[in-house]
């Protein structure tokens, strides 16, 4: 008899981050990327209904705001509204796939930017929500926001690394990633969704991902990396990992043909463009970059 038993481990509290020492160089670096950001496309977007999003649009666009009998701001005002119009879209897509949830479930909102993905299911399932980014500053935006709706009781936001958040085991009817993957070790990161949420609970990713079938990361996959200091992860790592974390996939679409339409129209707000618009593109025209959704149950 070697071992004696050992009592059964205390529910694991709400602990506080441990992000500085166990925090990386490379962490750090991204954490400094999204505390600097304020990119007009992002925060002239978000004013229109204190919806803050970082992540891309999907659908057919309403050609008709590039009119150019427009009076110039009315237009430069349409377009930016056009290009919410799709952020949204994705938003509601995404949400519409964690249900259906009650008023008195928990959803874990995985790098969730200034918070917009949160107040979405919130609004929708009436659900509580956490949301953890590794950025202090966006953690204090989204929870102004939050305060200033008057939902912050229910919608809270971390400053924490997704891959260690301290929340409580097997308690999440659902959670996801919206265009957060890529900034780091997909086993880590559905080891974590797998802790997290309750068996039968549901996981959702929107993701950019390299496709397989053109080969390794082509040079607009490189430059998209180097552009947000990420690392795009190929079509076929979603699978291994979220096999070998007991999140089994449920429906899986391709959203590269419906992602096109956001990024014309992008490239052609001057008021709002980044530089990075002709790169995507050219990635989902080359075939070399996909646009997905992935819906997996936590077996
Ligand atoms: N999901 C949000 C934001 C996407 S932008 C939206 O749809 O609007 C990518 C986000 O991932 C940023 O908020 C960034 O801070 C976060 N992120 C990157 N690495 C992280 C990590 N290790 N832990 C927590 N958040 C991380
Ligand atoms: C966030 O959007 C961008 C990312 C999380 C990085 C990469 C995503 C891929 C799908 C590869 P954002 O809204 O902050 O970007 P932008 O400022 O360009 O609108
Ligand atoms: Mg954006």
């Amino acid at each position: 008899m070697i071992d004696a038993v050992t009592p059964p481990a205390a529910p694991a509290p709400d602990r506080p981050p441990a992000l500085s020492p166990a925090h990386s160089t490379y962490q750090r670096r991204v954490a400094d990327y999204w505390n600097a950001e304020e990119n007009p496309v992002n925060l002239e977007l978000g004013r229109i209904d204190d919806l803050y999003h970082h992540h891309y649009g999907i659908g057919e666009a309403d050609w008709s705001v590039l009119d150019d009998d427009l009076d110039p701001a009315r237009r430069r005002e349409r377009v930016t509204a056009e290009l919410h119009r799709l952020e949204q879209a994705q938003a509601e897509l995404l949400a519409h796939h964690l249900g259906p949830l009650s008023p008195t479930d928990r959803v874990f909102d995985a790098g969730c930017g200034r918070g917009g993905g949160s107040v979405v299911a919130h609004l929708r399932y009436g659900c509580h929500a956490d949301g953890v980014t590794i950025s202090a500053k966006q953690a204090e935006f989204a929870n102004d926001q939050a305060r200033r709706r008057g939902i912050d009781d229910r919608v809270r936001y971390h400053h924490r690394d997704m891959l260690d958040t301290g929340l409580p085991a097997g308690e999440f009817a659902a959670s996801w990633n919206n265009e957060s993957t890529m900034y780091v070790e997909l086993d880590l990161l559905f080891a974590e969704h797998a802790r997290l949420l309750r068996r039968g609970g549901r996981y959702v990713t929107v993701t950019g991902c390299y496709n397989d079938t053109y080969g390794r990361a082509s040079r607009e996959v490189s430059l998209i990396n180097a552009h947000y200091i990420c690392d795009i992860h190929p079509r076929s790592a979603y699978f291994r990992a979220l096999a070998r974390n007991r999140l089994v996939p449920v429906h899986v679409r391709d959203l590269t043909a419906a992602a096109l339409p956001y990024w014309e129209l992008r490239k052609q707000a001057d008021h709002l463009v980044t530089g990075i618009e002709d790169t995507f593109i050219t990635a989902y025209e080359n075939g070399s970059f996909q646009y997905l959704l992935i819906v997996a149950d936590r077996v």
